[in-house]
């Protein structure tokens, strides 16, 4: 099942939020920032084992004081006017968390809009990248994620899934 919210992914209680994370994986500004305040430092202690993340690839922590159990660090392309693999890096980032997810059987996920902030990726082009790609998963893999989630934080994101899961 689909559903989009608009809200602070922080806030939801969920297997796994997503984090739109950096290569570092070492936290920073956007739903990064927010996610590693509300989680504490036992988070970025346990990013600091993992070595970073190749851009498209995702990796599980701890929830810590998250009320999610798990936090899926993905790290989204930086738009550069999309003839460098961007959507594909984007599709590639919602395929690998959803593979983790199933991999730990993990039932309900949520993911922020990936790269739309700091990394400037289209809003429009990211959205129809986003549904195509969790539909895609969810009908040709056999997967324990049932409930996905599009936490949206600002309101052009929330209107665009509104109107694109309606269709
Ligand atoms: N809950 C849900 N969504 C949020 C929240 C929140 N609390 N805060 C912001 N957003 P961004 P990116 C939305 O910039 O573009 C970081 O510094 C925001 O409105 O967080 O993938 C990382 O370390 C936007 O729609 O991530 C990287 O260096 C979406 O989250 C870089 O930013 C993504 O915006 C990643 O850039």
């Amino acid at each position: 099942m689909l559903s989009v919210i608009q809200g602070d992914i922080t806030k939801l209680s969920v297997d796994a939020i997503v984090n739109a994370a950096n290569t570092s994986l070492l936290g920073g500004g956007g739903v990064d920032g927010a996610i590693h305040r509300a989680a504490g430092p036992e988070l970025l202690a346990e990013c600091r084992t993992l070595h970073g993340c190749q851009t498209g690839d995702a990796k599980l922590t701890g929830g810590y004081r998250l009320p999610a159990r798990f936090v899926i660090h993905t790290v989204g392309p930086v738009w550069h006017g999309g003839k460098n693999r961007e959507p594909e890096l984007l599709a590639s980032c919602y395929r690998r968390v959803l593979e983790i997810a199933t991999q730990h059987n993990l039932n309900s996920i949520a993911f922020p809009n990936i790269s739309t902030g700091i990394y400037g990726f289209p809003k429009e082009l990211a959205c129809t990248i986003a549904l195509e790609t969790v539909r895609t998963f969810s009908s040709q893999q056999k997967t324990s994620v049932s409930e996905i989630i599009f936490a949206c934080f600002d309101e052009e994101n929330y209107r665009l899934y509104q109107q694109k899961l309606a269709n």
